[in-house]
């Protein structure tokens, strides 16, 4: 008798193990921070689309958009901590965790896709380092279309910006609005269209998918290409949690990984030229910007690329050493 209630557990576990191969299905939470509009969340949704086909369906991602699960500061706590296995979050946002973290929101370090390209290749041994430092584990990464300015009156050099209020949304780009003589105020993406309407904000600089997305003309009026930057997201899983997958299921992710990566840049592009459309179909007034203005900023970045390179030679002198080339 006593044999039996010890062997039955078992027998009944292996039975269903046999009969029921989905008992052993795990779902995974992958929280991100933007809205479903966005290219980095359609990438993010096919990503865990990918997965679940290549697994036959062992292994679920349930994606969590626009900071439905948790606010998007809270998101690589999320990861670190197991609370999550994987998560979505912009680099500049961890830039007070490590430097290395702001190479991607320096004004005019790397301003098209291919000089984009060889910052993160030169970045990107550092970035997973820290990463593993934190228990976390880089999978892949989605630019952003370049970040310009907009505001609600044309600006021609820094003289007509200053003293107003400007969007940052991370701790370089407060940097930045303090050497625009601006006053940075943090704002997250679903926040900006009250940050407007209520002036908290008279000014941002950021994609022109952000500002599609949060129908930008609903508060403001002109938009000035002066492609500053171009930043991405990355996407982290949990290492211990990534460990304890089979061999199958981690290879099935890294492949989503890969492709995650590819069409990210190949898709940037595309979306750029398309959401810039939408902003002057709405009305809004796209222009270049004067040779004034980008002198003036193309001067900030140079600043603000040394204040970076300062806070730790000895990582980010390699690293601008590798992606310049020398
Ligand atoms: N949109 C996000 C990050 C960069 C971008 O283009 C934002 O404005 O916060």
């Amino acid at each position: 008798m006593k044999l039996l209630k010890t062997l039955l557990p078992a027998a009944v576990v292996s039975f269903s193990a046999l009969m029921m191969p989905s008992t052993f299905a795990a779902q995974w939470h992958m929280p991100t921070p933007y809205g479903d509009a966005n290219l980095p969340t359609k990438i993010a949704y096919g990503f865990a689309e990918q997965i679940n086909e290549a697994t036959g369906g062992d292994l679920d991602i349930k994606v969590h958009s626009g900071a439905s699960l948790m606010k998007h500061p809270e998101i690589p706590r999320a990861v670190r901590t197991g609370q999550v296995q994987l998560g979505e979050v912009f680099i500049g946002i961890m830039g007070n965790t490590h430097p290395i973290f702001k190479h991607d929101n320096i004004p005019f370090l790397a301003t098209d896709y291919e000089q984009a390209q060889a910052l993160w290749e030169a970045s990107k041994p550092e970035i997973e380092k820290q990463l593993n430092k934190e228990g976390m584990m880089l999978l892949y990464t989605v630019p952003w279309p370049a970040q310009s300015l907009y505001s609600k009156k044309p600006v021609n050099s820094l003289a007509d910006i200053q003293g107003t209020k400007m969007r940052a949304y991370s701790p370089s780009t407060s940097r930045l609005a303090d050497l625009m003589n601006t006053t940075p105020t943090t704002v997250q993406v679903p926040d900006i269209p009250q940050a407007f309407s209520t002036g908290i904000i008279d000014a941002m600089i950021t994609s022109p998918s952000t500002g599609a997305n949060g129908q930008a003309w609903d508060y403001l009026s002109h938009f000035n290409e002066i492609k500053a930057w171009i930043p991405k997201n990355v996407v982290v899983v949990n290492k211990r949690a990534f460990k304890r997958l089979d061999k199958k299921t981690q290879q099935a992710m890294l492949d989503a990984a890969a492709a995650a990566e590819a069409r990210g840049w190949s898709e940037v592009t595309a979306q750029e030229a398309k959401d810039t459309k939408t902003l002057a179909d709405n009305g809004i007034e796209v222009s270049q910007p004067s040779e004034q203005l980008l002198n003036e900023l193309q001067a900030i970045g140079v600043t603000m690329t040394s204040e970076w390179e300062a806070e730790s030679p000895e990582t980010l002198t390699p690293v601008l050493k590798a992606y310049r080339g020398q």
